[in-house]
């Protein structure tokens, strides 16, 4: 399988990295990253036919300073100027790690207000998108989610709520429900009418990378060069949705772990994220529960790798991701709570 979307960018194409730093012994001449709490004085140049190079900031591009020093715009009426958490609630029968647990109305209804509690942003899913997953019709899609967000919304939530689908006609159907993000793992690819309707809802939107389909992409995925070919592949997904007249400040990005990716190269993401600043938008990281935490920490049972996914979690707030989307709610909300105060953060 190829990995590269679309693009024709050329091997000598430099991106740069930010080294990213938090906390208050700051230089003066340090660069505000995305408008938050992290900084850096320091940029790595990459490009595909040379060997990487550190140097100060001041010599990177005007260009790609200005993205990556931009302040963000509040983002599904959130600011991301601090550390972001999307609680997942799967109310399907076979999601790999939580899979059957909220397929009763009431349960998932508790469920989600206990979550609503604890984080920024609650993402309702009714297809599972784990390695091999069959596709789901969109009437029963429907008929999973859309439920659970009227109810939500009856019973007096307020905050945002994002609906976790590839199917324009799901996403129509959450939104006038009172679903105010979608999140599309398939970065508005799957159907050809997303993003037109995106384009007029103006919802904000997660535009993530995956190779291939759920059904195929662990299929030995390749890439020239994983963090570059991912980032090329954002761009031209976010450039191909701005084209299509998705405002830009509406729209968040997600490398898409375990998408197309073996351990390997989600390693070389989440070491690498703090390049996806370069594209201008929110980044938001899906990392929790996946399989190479199992397979780094010997955990077998998805339900027990929460401390992994913090560890990851935390590693990526301090790299400047501005929204985390997490199973394990209660836990990573303390760890967030003690990260921000130990390294001087603002508290949320
Ligand atoms: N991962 C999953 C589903 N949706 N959305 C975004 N933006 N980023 C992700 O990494 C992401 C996502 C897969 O995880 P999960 O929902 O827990 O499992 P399943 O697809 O089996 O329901």
């Amino acid at each position: 399988m190829q990995a590269r979307v679309g693009t024709n960018y050329p091997r000598d194409m430099i991106y740069v990295r930010p080294l990213v730093q938090i906390g208050a012994a700051r230089p003066g001449d340090a660069l505000s990253l995305a408008g938050g709490a992290c900084w850096f004085t320091h940029v790595e140049l990459l490009s595909r036919d040379a060997p990487p190079r550190v140097c100060a900031a001041r010599e990177a591009p005007d260009a790609a300073l200005a993205r990556l020093t931009r302040p963000r715009a509040d983002w599904a009426g959130l600011s991301m100027d601090r550390p972001r958490l999307m609680g997942i609630l799967n109310l399907t029968p076979d999601s790999f790690s939580d899979g059957g647990l909220l397929t009763e109305g009431a349960a998932a209804l508790a469920r989600a207000t206990a979550m609503a509690a604890e984080v920024d942003i609650l993402d309702v899913g009714g297809e599972s998108t784990r390695p091999g997953a069959a596709p789901v019709p969109g009437d029963e899609e429907v008929r999973r989610t859309v439920p659970l967000i009227a109810a939500l919304r009856c019973a007096g939530l307020r905050g945002p709520v994002s609906i976790d689908t590839r199917k324009a006609l799901v996403a129509r159907a959450a939104l006038d429900a009172g679903a105010t993000i979608i999140n599309d793992v398939s970065g508005l690819t799957h159907d050809p009418a997303m993003v037109a309707l995106v384009a007029g809802s103006r919802p904000p939107v997660v535009i993530m990378h995956a190779l291939g389909t759920p059904s195929t992409m662990q299929d030995d995925p390749r890439y020239d060069d994983v963090l570059l070919d991912v980032y090329d592949a954002l761009a031209d997904l976010a450039g191909r949705a701005v084209a299509a007249g998705i405002d830009p400040a509406r729209i968040a990005i997600d490398p898409g772990i375990g998408f197309g990716k073996t351990p390997d190269h989600n390693l070389a993401l989440l070491r690498g994220i703090a390049l996806f600043h370069g594209l201008g938008h929110p980044i938001l990281l899906g990392a929790s529960r996946k399989r190479f935490i199992g397979t780094i920490a010997g955990e077998a049972d998805a339900a027990r790798r929460a401390p992994g996914s913090i560890a990851v979690g935390l590693a990526a707030f301090a790299q400047g991701v501005q929204i985390l989307r997490v199973h394990d709610t209660t836990e990573t909300a303390q760890a967030r709570a003690l990260w921000q105060a130990v390294t001087g953060g603002t508290r949320p």
